[in-house]
């Protein structure tokens, strides 16, 4: 595993400090200081996710933010672990449902994370990441009162890491959305693939994942490039997806912002072992908690 900086306190980005304006241009967006502009960009946001499972605001970002998150990112590429995996469109084992031949089929994955806790707080990444107007602009976009920040260490912010001859493999989030900002597109290639709501509530959907996973279905894929400063909403849970082979000499960077229904939330233990290699103290705090510190459901 490749080092990281040994500085452990996890230091967040202050909400009540300073303004978006470095890092957005708000008048072109039709932004101010106001909850209220923030909503109705949103707003204007939710139809798209609606009817294409997908939204964007193309160059949210200003080109200095997105260099500079985008050098920030760069520094830390030396502390990254990129795992060579091949996982399932679930990402894990699925009770009854394991000898299925679609649930069962795996693909490559070749990919690492810059999780939060190595993100510095002055970062635009982070600020944008803790702002109350960005929280409003996300919660209107997606039908909700409000939004929480992730209390993991880890998760929340986090940015997706694919370097030269790496990929994503297909498959469907744990989260019902994702919410992210391009920082640097892969030369050619890395493509982000998707099936829109490939399953639904109620209808997994498993001959689909198995035509898409043999090479099918591609009258439905459709592709979405993210180019630096792009916010997109996605919504992950339903929508099948991938990132193709990157190529070219460098690093494909995607921010990840993933926000919760209430404050607190913290990622399960299994999972955060299996995605970024490592837990924290806060994850086996939460980990026995949930079971119990004599086994037995609390
Ligand atoms: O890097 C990306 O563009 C998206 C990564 C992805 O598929 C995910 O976070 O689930």
């Amino acid at each position: 595993m490749a080092s990281r900086p040994q500085d452990n306190a996890v230091r967040l980005a202050d909400p009540e400090i300073g303004g978006l304006d470095d890092i957005i241009d708000l008048d072109r967006f039709g932004l101010d200081r106001q909850a209220s502009s923030w909503a109705e960009l949103g707003r204007s946001m939710a139809g798209a996710l609606d009817s294409d499972g997908i939204s964007s605001v193309p160059g949210l970002l200003k080109p200095d933010a997105v260099r500079a998150i985008g050098r920030e990112f760069d520094a830390l590429l030396s502390h990254v672990d990129i795992g060579h995996d091949r996982r399932s469109a679930y990402g894990r084992e699925v009770d009854g449902l394991a000898d299925h031949p679609a649930v069962a089929a795996t693909s490559d994955w070749i990919a690492g994370h810059i999780t939060r806790d190595m993100i510095p707080a002055h970062s635009p990444a982070h600020r944008l990441y803790v702002s109350p107007l960005f929280k409003t602009l996300i919660a209107s976009c997606l039908g909700m009162d409000r939004v929480f920040e992730y209390a993991d260490p880890l998760a929340g912010l986090v940015a997706t890491v694919i370097p030269p001859g790496g990929c994503y493999g297909w498959h469907y989030d744990t989260n019902e959305y994702v919410v992210t900002v391009g920082i640097r597109q892969a030369e050619s290639g890395g493509e982000f693939e998707f099936h829109r709501n490939l399953r639904s509530i109620g209808d997994e959907n498993l001959d689909g994942l198995a035509e898409v996973l043999d090479g099918g279905g591609r009258a439905t894929r459709r592709s979405a490039m993210s180019g630096p400063g792009d916010l997109q909403v996605f919504r992950g849970r339903y929508s099948l997806h991938r990132v193709t082979e990157v190529r070219g000499a460098e690093h494909r960077l995607t921010l990840v912002l993933s926000y919760a229904e209430r404050p607190g939330v913290i990622g399960p233990l299994d999972r955060t072992r299996r995605v970024y290699g490592r837990v924290t103290e806060a994850h086996l705090v939460a980990d026995a908690g949930a079971q119990g510190a004599d086994g037995l459901i609390l």
